[in-house]
């Protein structure tokens, strides 16, 4: 049965009033001690341009190590003297294929490995061949064109990035503001993997602690999954390349951190359940327009976007590869802890999922920006716990901190409503009516309505709607909700085996609430 029509609750989800009307009054962009911004705040504000802030980059192990550093250099072997400056061989590769008349992939992999010369015989770049050989001979100039334009963009970098990035690390709240053409840029070196410290993967490695950046691992392991992101990849270059499709805006990326005893008291907590929509189709990114968008991530962002990962976080990444810079910046994420991007723009429209995942070409993207020129998008990272065993969930302590995380997540100003779906339900094991239920009881105490895309599951969608209207029904606050999951924690070893949960929750609120 098709529930088109009447898959929403309260409210129709192609209603325009969302579009982006309900987000906070933002006042005069500034920076101070928790917010970098890497643009002049003052010429911005008076003239409404994007001009580089001036300042210096730094070598230290609170920013983010650039390739233009004059301490980047690269050891020469034994007995030659003198150490080399890496950014001067960059330099020299990345001009070399800025201003051919041909760039083709052997040349992309000769000149990555000029200034990577450890890699030489590690990295493999048989996917990006595969790809190039394989394109329509008629798309071939432009992917050559496109190679070059991002050496080009590359280059700029020093010019556009004057300013230190800090890193975003664990235990603090900090954001970083900076243009769509300062991103493009430090893509652009990303592509061409100059960033230095960053290839090492040992434990103990400087950057144990984050996503990788360098993209040598899109280049390597040709699979179809591989030419499909490629696509995404290098259609997104070709559009901020080009004087017509050049982004004009800004975008923030805020690592929150929340103190334990910033926290909701779950078990004494007496809000009621906000509203819920919940529909059995469509996605969060397109349905959710105008909402706070849940990317169900993995604590280093991205996951697997830079390697063959192509679930839920990836196809955002890859649709929206702003938000593959965060990758620069973020360390992996704590448990109470997320990070949320507001400004981010859709270059690219996909269909499929996972392995039938394809590009399906340029998107064109309308949604209004806001004061500080951001696109009215805000995208709130949140990695949920990886089970493997589903016994594993069913603990307090677990769906303490699952809550946890989804009241981090949750909470802000930008938008009254939440987007999101089953997060951690997918690669990470996670068991959907009780995530629904955690979801809603974080949303409920971060004052956010909830729009609930069950991505085909129409049973699902059933079981949940029905849970709502019982506890909204009944007046169940959150903190009978918590103290009934703990009762079913309990429960799960009976010897009749486990319950359903929703049907053990109905049956003894049930009991409860008639008692009142
Ligand atoms: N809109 C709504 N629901 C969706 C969408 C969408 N666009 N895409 C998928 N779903 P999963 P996880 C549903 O597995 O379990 C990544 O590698 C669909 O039902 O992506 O939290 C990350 O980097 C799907 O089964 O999320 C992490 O490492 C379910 O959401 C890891 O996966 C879960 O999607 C996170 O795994």
């Amino acid at each position: 049965e098709s529930d088109k029509g009447k898959s929403c609750l309260s409210l129709s989800l192609s209603e325009p009033k969302r579009t982006p009307a309900c987000h906070m009054q933002l006042g005069k962009l500034t920076c101070d001690s928790s917010h970098t911004v890497l643009i002049d705040v003052n010429v911005f504000c008076q003239e409404g341009k994007f001009r580089p802030m001036a300042g210096r980059h730094r070598w230290d192990n609170s920013s983010v190590r650039m390739p233009f550093a004059e301490e980047s250099v690269l050891m020469k072997s034994g007995f030659l003297p003198g150490d080399e400056k890496r950014w001067h061989i960059i330099q020299k590769s990345l001009h070399r294929l800025a201003t051919a008349s041909l760039v083709k992939s052997s040349d992309v992999e000769s000149a990555i490995k000029k200034y990577n010369p450890k890699y030489k015989d590690v990295w493999s770049f048989d996917a990006l061949h595969t790809f190039c050989e394989h394109v329509h001979s008629r798309e071939k100039p432009m992917i050559s064109e496109t190679l070059g334009k991002i050496a080009a963009l590359a280059l700029n970098l020093p010019e556009f990035c004057r300013k230190a990035i800090p890193l975003l690390r664990h235990g603090q709240s900090h954001s970083i503001t900076l243009s769509q053409i300062q991103i493009a840029s430090l893509l652009a070196n990303a592509f061409y993997c100059t960033f230095p410290h960053r290839n090492a993967t040992h434990p103990r490695a400087e950057y144990a602690n984050y996503p990788t950046i360098n993209f040598h691992s899109l280049f390597g392991k040709w699979s179809e999954r591989k030419g499909e992101k490629l696509r995404a990849i290098l259609h997104y270059f070709s559009e901020v390349t080009k004087e017509d499709t050049k982004p004009r805006g800004l975008v923030t990326f805020e690592r929150c951190y929340l103190h334990h005893h910033e926290f909701a008291q779950w078990r004494s907590e007496t809000k009621l359940l906000t509203k819920l929509e919940i529909t059995s189709e469509g996605t969060i990114e397109k349905e959710g327009k105008g909402m706070l968008q849940v990317d169900f991530a993995c604590n280093l962002v991205g996951g697997g976007v830079l390697g063959s990962g192509l679930v839920q976080e990836e196809i955002l990444f890859l649709m929206n590869p702003e938000l593959i810079v965060a990758r620069l910046f973020t360390e992996k994420l704590g448990d109470t802890e997320c990070l949320k991007v507001t400004g981010s723009q859709q270059y690219s429209n996909y269909s499929g999922y996972s392995d039938s995942f394809m590009w399906m070409g340029p998107h064109n993207d309308s949604t209004p920006r806001d004061e500080w020129q951001r696109r009215k998008r805000q995208i709130v990272a949140i990695d949920a716990l990886h089970f493997k065993y589903p016994r594993e969930q069913f603990n307090m302590k677990k769906v303490t901190r699952e809550l946890n995380k989804a009241y981090c997540g949750f909470s802000g100003d930008y938008f009254h409503e939440v987007a999101t779906g089953n997060w951690g339900c997918g690669a990470f094991g996670g068991d959907p009516k009780l995530k629904a239920l955690i979801q809603m009881m974080a949303a409920a105490v971060t004052h956010k309505d909830v729009a609930y895309f069950t991505f085909g599951g129409y049973n699902l969608k059933q079981d949940v709607q029905d849970m709502h209207l019982f506890l909204t029904t009944h007046k169940i606050s959150v903190g009978r909700l918590y103290k009934s999951l703990d009762d079913y924690c309990g429960a799960l070893h009976s010897p009749q085996g486990p319950p359903d949960l929703y049907d053990f929750i109905k049956s003894t609120l049930k009991d409860t609430t008639s008692r009142h």
